[in-house]
């Protein structure tokens, strides 16, 4: 992969920001900082007493040429924000500043570390993995390389590891069963014995690691007779797609297309839904065939599903827990008609910036915080005291009554919801149980709120760290007169919402726009596409 070892300037690292999801870039501009990453993962478990860090090798959502790698804190959590910038400090200085570099970072004194490396299905990422485990070993690290895994999966690891959760038996520490049983714990609270008439759900995998881990859930599924109640069906596996190309949740979500494959026609019967997931598997969209369009059910309808249901059960259990809070964290992407629902229903909506770690964050504010990105990336966080307590009352011998299934239905929600990341299986698990207790079609779901026409481009500028947004990412707050060319465009289009923000992940400058038309949605998308290229430096063609 990428240049030979011997032929890379130690001296002159590329420089990279660990952004909204770690390094990632060019697969071939990584070797160093993956080498690096290694280093910094021993130190930072040295600073934890020695607890195991994670390494995660992937680009999820990028396409193939790219690579990428995240740092998970011994909980499962990502990396501390604090250690984001030693770790750019380690991943970006000459090789002759490294020792000194690395003594600067080095605040632990644990006499042991270890790091548990796990990698997408992307070609280069194995031996860039393996440039991980040399970085680990060099500071003396004991490595766990868990191989090709979902990045949640990762999480799950480390977390179980590390002792944060119950760890149950099986391969990568009883992932697949754990969801499994939770699953299984879930369904039995329904009134609802048999089967279900559409029990096939159709997974576009993105051509990536996300077909093992549907694989893993299909055979525990079939082992215990839950087939009838959920058949899966992978798509786009591995050698099927290449990795996100014209398929995937970023395709569906951001071109609002099928996936390739799996067009009306490809799948053969109607009625079917599906879903797609990103190249890493931390992400989820449902999507289907309606009369006669192809409709996406995005992440703000199934923190609205999700939000919707644990707000009924925790009503109901209400004689047994109190009232705990409920709120649902959106980003700014999330489609306005989603907030305007959940506030309907009294369910408490909070904003946060664009990145998980932003957003999770923020749900840990509630005892039960639900966030989604609209692009599908999300889980439901049920506080520490609030899970024991559901364990404790739903091992009690039950006397059954509305308040007690209430209890196990949250208890399983807790178990089922990932609670360190955005977890594709984990919340496929969850949805299909909420659809099937409630016994909710997919166009039922799909319609629970109109969603206002959105649309998203991108647009290349000489420098996007030019662009400054604001807490939420709403709004600019430089350069002034980029934010005010906007407001005038959003205000010259009924119903009209738009927002600018640089990525954290492509070097582009990302754009969004919302109207009450289709047609008014597409033309401020591109008329705000053009101010940024004339205000803000933009590079290529004018639009
Ligand atoms: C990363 C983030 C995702 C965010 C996206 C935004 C994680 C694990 N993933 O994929 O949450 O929506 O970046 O990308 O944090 P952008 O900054 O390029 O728009
Ligand atoms: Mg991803």
């Amino acid at each position: 992969m990428g240049p030979a070892l011997s032929k890379i300037d130690r001296e002159h690292p590329p420089q990279l920001a660990y952004g909204t999801a770690g390094f990632r870039c060019d697969a071939t501009q990584l070797v160093i900082a993956m080498e690096r990453v290694g280093m910094l993962a021993a130190l930072r478990s040295r600073d934890r007493d020695g607890l195991k860090i994670g390494v995660m090798v992937t680009a999820s959502h990028n396409p193939h040429r790219d690579n990428g790698v995240k740092i998970v804190d011994p909980t499962g959590a990502m990396l501390a924000q604090a250690w984001e910038s030693k770790a750019e400090k380690v991943a970006c200085c000459p090789e002759s500043q490294l020792l000194e570099t690395l003594a600067s970072v080095a605040e632990g004194e644990a006499a042991s570390a270890s790091v548990v490396i796990g990698r997408d299905t992307r070609a280069h990422s194995r031996a860039l993995s393996q440039r991980v485990r040399a970085g680990a070993e060099a500071l003396g690290a004991r490595v766990e390389d868990v191989g090709v895994v979902t990045t949640p999966q990762l999480h799950h690891c480390v977390r179980a590891a590390n002792g944060f959760s119950p760890v149950v038996k099986g391969p990568l520490y009883g992932y697949a069963d754990a969801l499994v049983d939770a699953f299984e714990a879930l369904l039995k609270t329904s009134p609802h014995k048999t089967g279900r008439p559409d029990s096939t759900v159709v997974v576009d995998c993105a051509g990536g690691v996300g077909a093992f881990g549907i694989h893993q859930l299909r055979r525990r599924l079939e082992e215990r007779g839950l087939a009838s109640v959920l058949s899966l069906r992978a798509a786009n596996i591995v050698r099927e797609a290449p990795l996100n190309h014209q398929c995937g949740a970023e395709h569906v979500q951001k071109q609002r297309l099928p996936p390739k494959n799996l067009s009306r026609r490809d799948l053969g019967a109607p009625n079917l839904r599906g879903c797609s997931v990103d190249g890493d598997a931390d992400r989820l969209v449902y999507w289907f065939h309606g009369l006669s369009n192809f409709e996406i059910v995005d992440g703000d309808k199934i923190a609205s599903l999700l939000a919707v249901f644990i707000a009924r059960e925790l009503a109901a259990a209400q004689p047994l827990i109190g009232t705990p809070s409920l709120g649902v964290v959106q980003t700014a992407y999330a489609n306005g008609a989603a907030a305007a629902f959940l506030r309907e229903r009294r369910v408490e909506v909070a904003f946060a910036k664009t990145g998980v770690k932003y957003v999770h964050h923020a749900a840990e504010a509630f005892d039960v915080g639900v966030y989604f990105e609209a692009n599908g990336h999300g889980t439901v966080l049920v506080k520490e005291a609030l899970r024991a307590r559901l364990a404790q009352l739903d091992s009690e011998p039950g006397t059954g009554g509305r308040a007690r299934l209430a209890v196990s239905r949250l208890h399983a929600v807790a178990r089922l919801a990932n609670q360190s990341v955005g977890d594709a299986l984990a919340d496929l698990l969850l949805v299909e149980a909420v659809l099937c207790l409630q016994q909710k079609s997919i166009a039922a779901w799909g319609a629970l709120y109109d969603e206002l026409p959105s649309r998203q481009l991108k647009q290349r500028v000489a420098s996007r760290a030019l662009l400054e947004p604001n807490a939420t990412e709403t709004r600019l707050v430089a350069p002034a007169a980029l934010q005010a060319k906007i407001d005038a465009l959003a205000a010259s289009h009924k119903s009209g919402r738009a927002f600018v923000r640089p990525s954290g992940t492509e070097d582009v400058v990302r754009v969004y726009a919302e109207a009450a038309t289709r047609r008014d949605a597409d033309a401020l998308a591109l008329e705000v596409r053009r101010a940024v290229f004339d205000l803000a430096g933009g590079l290529g063609e004018r639009p």
